[in-house]
């Protein structure tokens, strides 16, 4: 199927109005609302990861060809399995070789969009803020490959990257592509610190990363220490859901395979749409469903759909 036959299909059919309400229970949104995260061990399945993997296959076979014009790789080692490849692409070598890639991926691929767009995600989503939702420009890829420190991500709120915006809430939907657990890096929330506003933050510069970082010790993170941060082994497909003001962090890959994530976010359709950091995109609308964006929207960067 090509992309534009992938864009004419209806990506889901419309709930009646008694639907409306996502698919997590009461309890699981209560859980979130107190706690300010949320696991969803078996949100997607095998083919639901179709689209990214894709995506993703591609981009590491650009780069493979990358590093063999710079010598720095002699075979593009596609009998390799998707959690092995990119690992021994980078065996031997450093972290600026893998930063010279980018420490995480951002890339305008068809299969970013089928995976964003997805009703299972959707519906999860809309049970904690409505049915107008919006996919914010913020999304990414991780590639954590082992024993590269730049693969750790220290504690911060998300709310960092975006301190300006007048959105609110924006939440993220962390899902890893290959099992996540303590071995290679999976996520770590330090609960209900959603509660606090934006606390102050700085860029770390011991990994060459420049990720924001909060010092766990300050002030007006006191109040939290009582609460213990939590570990977060999650299966392949599986979803965190957190809320962009919920510290979080993981660790570097100590395994010998890459632990790949994907990070979206949505936010309802009435909030900022963060022009600044890209073309976020209409992805689900009652009100006005002919407004949502096909997949040549978001390829031209068009945040909805004329009709
Ligand atoms: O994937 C990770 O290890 C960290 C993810 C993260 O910090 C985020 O999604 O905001």
């Amino acid at each position: 199927m090509s992309d534009s036959e992938v864009c004419r299909e209806p990506r889901y059919s419309l709930p009646d109005s008694k639907e409306r309400m996502g698919s997590l229970t009461t309890e699981q949104v209560a859980f979130y609302n107190v706690e300010g995260y949320l696991v969803l061990p078996k949100l997607l399945d095998e083919n639901d990861l179709v689209p990214i993997k894709q995506a993703l296959n591609d981009k590491v076979s650009e780069i493979a060809a990358q590093m063999i014009s710079a010598g720095k790789l002699k075979n593009a080692l596609e009998h390799e399995s998707f959690q092995y490849r990119l690992a021994k692409m980078f065996e031997g070598l450093t972290d600026t070789d893998f930063l010279d890639f980018g420490r995480s991926w951002r890339d305008r691929h068809p299969g970013y969009f089928i995976f964003m767009s997805n009703p299972k995600i959707l519906y999860a989503v809309e049970s904690l803020i409505g049915p107008e939702i919006f996919s914010n420009p913020v999304y990414n890829t991780r590639p954590k490959v082992p024993k590269v420190a730049a693969g750790a991500v220290p504690w911060h709120q998300d709310r960092s990257y975006w301190p300006g915006a007048n959105a609110n809430p924006v939440i993220t939907v962390w899902i890893p592509l290959v099992d996540a657990n303590e071995v290679n890096g999976c996520l770590q929330i330090w609960p209900r610190t959603h509660n606090t506003e934006l606390v102050q933050h700085h860029h770390e510069t011991y990994s060459g990363t420049s990720y924001t970082e909060v010092d766990v010790e300050a002030e007006s993170l006191k109040v939290f220490k009582k609460i213990n941060p939590v570990s977060l082994p999650i299966p392949a497909g599986g979803a965190i859901l957190f809320n962009d003001r919920c510290i979080h962090m993981s660790t570097p890959n100590a395994s010998d395979h890459v632990r790949w994530s994907v990070d979206l976010r949505y936010q309802p359709t009435d909030q900022d749409p963060m022009p600044q950091h890209g073309t976020g995109f209409l992805c689900r609308s009652f009100q006005q469903p002919e407004h949502v964006a096909t997949l040549e929207d978001w390829l031209a960067f068009r945040p909805e759909h004329t009709p």
